[in-house]
């Protein structure tokens, strides 16, 4: 069995920071498990457009406060905390951070390590 501390992998390869968010990958791809997991706080104060086209991602806000704009409909859906959210259609969105949130994130597949978002809000599909 694998454990994993959030304090071990702060300043390492696996906290990866973007400016308007900070993710802090806990198990990855070459953890094997079909999924990525990460604590990832989003600034307050921040919007960032996301569209992972080449991922599914369910979004679990724990802290904080926000809304997520599906770009297909335009329709806003405020976050808070104990809130899920899953992108089941590959969703464009645009994130707003109202307060800091504290997020946790699930990625099929699982994110390498270091991907940070495109000019699109796009991952790239990993083919290693
Ligand atoms: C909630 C969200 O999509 N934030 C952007 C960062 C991403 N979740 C990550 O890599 O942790």
């Amino acid at each position: 069995m694998k454990v994993v501390k959030l304090e071990d992998i702060l300043g390492t390869d696996q906290e990866v920071d973007n400016g308007n968010w900070v993710s802090r990958r806990l198990i990855l791809k070459s953890d094997n498990m079909g999924y990525s997991v990460h604590d990832t706080i989003i600034r307050a104060g921040t919007e960032t457009h996301i569209w992972y086209q080449n991922h599914l991602e369910t979004v679990y806000c724990i802290e904080g406060e926000g809304e997520v704009e599906t770009l297909s409909d335009n329709k806003i859906y405020p976050i808070t905390a104990d809130t899920v959210y899953a992108l089941d259609k590959n969703d464009e969105h645009l994130l707003r951070a109202k307060k800091d949130m504290r997020m946790v994130c699930v990625f099929n597949p699982p994110i390498s390590g270091r991907e940070v978002h495109d000019e699109n809000g796009v991952y790239p599909v990993d083919e290693s």
